[in-house]
């Protein structure tokens, strides 16, 4: 399935996933959104990773703003709902996704980014909540991931006074794992979805699904969860295997290098 403004790249056992919108700054229409969620849906045979990366000047505008003004109360209820489903589906999805941030990453494009696992950022990059300002809310899961990500008083701060969070102290405030030159967002993105689809897959499964649900349980439920996922995650075939392969030293080493 191909869509006009989405494409996917395969590399090896990953993919890039890229929007391709740039002359509306890939903001968000409905067709966009469902062609993500279609795409996580429908991920090629054997990709392990995902980079998800934006076309042009920018990461993502957020919600193409041209659709909003026709919709009633119900209809805006069903399109945050639409949001949820495709976000939901690239965050418990069946492969890891590392998003590639540059320009603005602002509204909905921050929600998208915000749902990825890993984010990486370029020096270009802008951090934006512009609702605010457009007399409207967040309707991407914005309200639960974003203040899990940097906490409830930035976002309500970047959201009643339009501040805007340039690359650096985005990275210090928690927006971004990894912080670029301008330019090497993708590539660094590429490198670490590498690194990630070499994993055993049960591990990747258990920090995507298991570790935000452990996150929102009570102490003693989120321990005996923990406990249920070590105990499947450790009878896998390739963690004996990697186990092995370390104590008969053939494994790396941590190293600080
Ligand atoms: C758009 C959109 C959009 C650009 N919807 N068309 N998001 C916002 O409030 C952000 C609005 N956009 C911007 O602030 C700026 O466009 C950018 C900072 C992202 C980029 O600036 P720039 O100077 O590179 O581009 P531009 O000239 O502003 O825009 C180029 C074109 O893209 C122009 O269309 P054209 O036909 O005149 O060429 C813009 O109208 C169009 N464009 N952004 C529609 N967002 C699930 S709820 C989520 C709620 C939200 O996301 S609200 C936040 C929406």
């Amino acid at each position: 399935m191909t869509y006009p403004d989405l494409s996917l790249e395969r590399q090896d056992d990953i993919a890039i996933v890229r929007l391709e919108r740039a002359a509306k700054r890939n903001a968000l229409n409905d067709g966009l959104i469902l062609a993500l969620r279609d795409t996580f849906q429908n991920l090629p045979e054997g990709v392990r990773a995902v980079v998800v990366d934006g076309a042009g000047e920018h990461f993502c505008a957020g919600l193409d703003l041209s659709e909003l003004t026709e919709r009633d109360a119900g209809q805006g209820l069903m399109h945050s709902r639409m949001w949820h489903q495709a976000l939901d589906g690239l965050q418990f999805g069946p492969v890891p996704v590392v998003a590639a941030l540059h320009g603005a990453v602002v509204g909905g494009g921050l929600e998208l980014a915000c749902a990825c696992h890993i984010r990486v950022a370029d020096s270009t990059t802008f951090y934006a909540l512009p609702e605010g300002s457009r007399g409207i809310f967040v309707g991407g899961g914005g309200s639960v991931r974003i203040p899990k990500l940097v906490g409830v008083a930035r976002m309500t701060d970047m959201m009643m006074t339009g501040r805007v969070y340039k690359a650096e102290e985005g990275e210090r405030a928690g927006f971004a794992q990894y912080l670029v030159p301008a330019g090497q967002a993708t590539a660094k993105a590429v490198e670490l979805a590498r690194r990630i689809a070499g994993n055993a897959p049960l591990t990747n499964y258990a920090l995507m699904h298991a570790l935000p649900r452990i996150a929102e349980q009570p102490a003693d439920h989120g321990l005996f969860t923990e406990a249920l996922m070590a105990g499947i995650a450790q009878n896998a075939p390739a963690a004996k295997e990697r186990l092995r392969d370390f104590l008969e030293g053939r494994a790396a080493k941590v190293s600080r290098d």
